[in-house]
């Protein structure tokens, strides 16, 4: 009897044991770390690629693996100086950071000091960076860590596509193993650069348009978010009330951009780069619509448009004789999520409060 009974009380205790291993490791696989969205940064920077970049790192959905960076607002050289003193300014040289394409696949780069400030972040001058660059050439860091994680990274560029089309071309079998692909860039109600285009776009378009057809699960968060978005004096007025590294250079570029933008009679900063970060965190802040878009790589007044068809369908037309004649309409696949709406102040909320470090 006795040796049964101990036998028993060793059988509860192995079960309690399994039990509380179940729960550990359920917990485990469970914890914010684990659920984060894996996510590769392409960047620019960039004074809105600097709201954007803060609002990831201080964001526990999202788990930043690397930073590439691309030519843009900024030469690839000013670019890679900003993001590596802004992840050391953020104590993050655990991310690797790496260079990427020197310029545009087919044209010439246009850099954007005029709105970004001499040296791409409001002239405000970060302390020189702790951290390293990583060796790896960006695009190859992008394929390297993909296949590394199949299935689990989102990629978020929020600069000129090239790293990404680079990628793509290099090592086409990375597309379907993305996990999906969340841009800032394009518009289908006019540009921001001219009537039609959009920056990002407009300053690769081939790229862009390699990244539109890839054929991956893609979001466009366009100007039709960042332009509803302005952070007006309100939300800095909040966010500045509490200090730190990160707040303190957030606030002195959103002062340089509000200036700016109050020189165009604008209210606000409209918040584009950031709005990419945003809709990675929290999708349920847009509204989309499927669309196939393709990026206009020849028009002499709309190179670097998107242009979004949003009735699903083209008119087949056929050649009878000497003209054409439309014997019906063909479906077409929509290959992006067009944002088309955003709840704007949940976004600017939300913003202000990553930041701030809530
Ligand atoms: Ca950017």
């Amino acid at each position: 009897m006795k040796i049964v009974r101990c036998f028993a009380v060793s059988r509860s205790v192995r079960s309690l044991f399994q039990s509380f291993t179940f729960l550990l490791l359920f917990s485990v696989l469970n914890s914010p770390a684990r659920a984060a969205k894996k996510i590769i940064f392409d960047t620019d920077p960039g004074t809105d690629d600097a709201l954007a970049l803060m609002l990831a790192l201080n964001s526990p959905e999202l788990d930043v693996r690397a930073i590439t960076v691309v030519p843009g607002n900024v030469t690839a050289e000013m670019g890679l100086e900003n993001a590596l003193r802004m992840v050391s300014l953020a104590n993050r040289c655990d991310i690797p950071v790496a260079a990427g394409a020197r310029r545009p696949l087919f044209q010439k780069l246009i850099t954007a000091e005029f709105w970004h400030g001499k040296n791409g972040l409001a002239n405000v001058e970060l302390p020189p960076s702790k951290c390293k660059v990583d060796a790896r050439f960006g695009p190859d860091l992008i394929i390297q860590l993909v296949h590394a994680s199949p299935h689990e990274i989102t990629l978020v560029p929020v600069g000129p596509l090239t790293n990404i089309a680079l990628a793509v071309e290099k090592d086409p079998s990375i597309v379907p193993l993305v996990k999906e692909v969340i841009l800032m860039g394009g518009s289908i109600t006019g540009g921001n650069v001219n009537a039609s285009a959009e920056a990002n776009i407009y300053n690769d378009p081939e790229a862009a348009q390699i990244v539109f057809q890839a054929g991956w699960p893609l979001t466009m968060v366009g100007l039709e978010v960042g332009d509803k978005a302005m952070l007006t004096p309100k939300y800095l007025d909040e966010l500045s009330k509490a200090h730190g590294p990160i707040n303190d250079f957030i606030a002195s570029v959103l002062k340089y951009l509000m200036g700016l933008s109050m020189q165009f009679g604008e209210a606000g900063t409209p918040m584009y780069d950031p709005s990419a970060v945003a809709v990675a965190i929290d999708p349920t802040l847009v509204k989309t619509q499927n669309m196939h878009v393709d990026v206009e790589t020849r028009g002499e007044f709309t190179r670097g448009e998107t242009v979004g068809n949003r009735r699903g369908y083209i008119e087949r037309n056929v050649l009878h004789g000497d003209r054409y004649v439309i014997e019906g309409a063909d479906k077409v696949q929509p290959n992006a999520k067009v944002c088309v709406d955003v709840d704007a102040d949940r976004f600017l909320q939300l913003f202000v409060a990553r930041i701030r470090g809530k």
